[in-house]
């Protein structure tokens, strides 16, 4: 199996917790497509209906839309009763890095919420200690001096040899989020040892919008392997 099919595997697997009059929080990335996908499919072929989807990002509002999912937002829908989105890194205790899709801000604004949020993910994506695979943790920033955001936000892990980025779109440009923000990635050579002070800190730095540790969040993770699919909960 690719990881493309345990990705679709897990995606699924977690669509068959919605039930009709259901308000869902619509995830990003490509294994929250796929269950936005299923989701479409199910309503057309009516075994799914009274739902509606809060999307976490433009492109999930397109998809969802291109589908016939009927959507709102969080303005109108402030309670949503069932959450589905992938993950960058899951650890053992269902703790999360989340933002590398660049969605961050909008997923975790819909995910706090969730009465249930259940994450899909592939195999690969399960670390021992978040930060320790070794890609992007994500912070979001205004553009406002981005830079001096982004040499405190590097300073502050510097006992993890902590490197920060820009982040850069495919063709250079700088990437600019749904929410009109920069990001900063960070890459630590080492997992952060306390993931809730790491995101404490982080959270004090003025002009930082949110960051992509999302701890104590999920309330089950369904991860699709070799081995076949397997459920985590909290
Ligand atoms: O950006 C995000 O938070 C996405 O959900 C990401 O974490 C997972 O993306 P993937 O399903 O494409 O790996």
């Amino acid at each position: 199996l690719s990881q493309d099919d345990l990705k679709k595997l897990a995606a699924e697997k977690a669509v068959q917790s919605i039930k009709p009059g259901m308000v869902l929080g619509l995830g990003t990335g490509s294994t929250a497509a796929f269950a936005v996908s299923q989701i479409g499919k199910l309503l057309s072929s009516g075994s799914l209906h009274d739902i509606v989807g809060i999307p976490t990002s433009k492109r999930t509002e397109d998809q969802a839309r291109s589908l016939g999912i009927p959507l709102a937002t969080l303005d109108t829908h402030p309670r949503i009763d069932l959450a589905i989105d992938g993950a960058d890194e899951v650890d053992p205790n269902l703790d999360l890095v989340k933002g590398r899709g660049g969605a961050l801000l909008r997923e975790k604004m819909v995910e706090a919420v969730a009465e249930r949020f259940i994450v899909v993910a592939d195999e690969t994506k399960l670390v021992e200690g978040l930060g320790g695979s070794g890609l992007a943790m994500p912070v979001e920033v205004v553009k406002f001096c981005w830079e001096f955001n982004l040499v405190r936000l590097r300073d502050l892990f510097r006992e993890f040899g902590c490197e920060a980025k820009l982040r850069v779109g495919e063709g250079g440009e700088v990437y600019v989020t749904d929410n009109s923000n920069f990001i900063v990635d960070l890459y630590f050579k080492e997992p952060l040892k306390d993931g809730v002070a790491a995101g404490r800190e982080i959270g004090k730095f003025e002009g930082v919008v949110e960051h992509g540790l999302f701890l104590g969040m999920a309330t089950s993770v369904i991860i699709a392997g070799k081995n076949g699919v397997e459920v985590l909960n909290k």
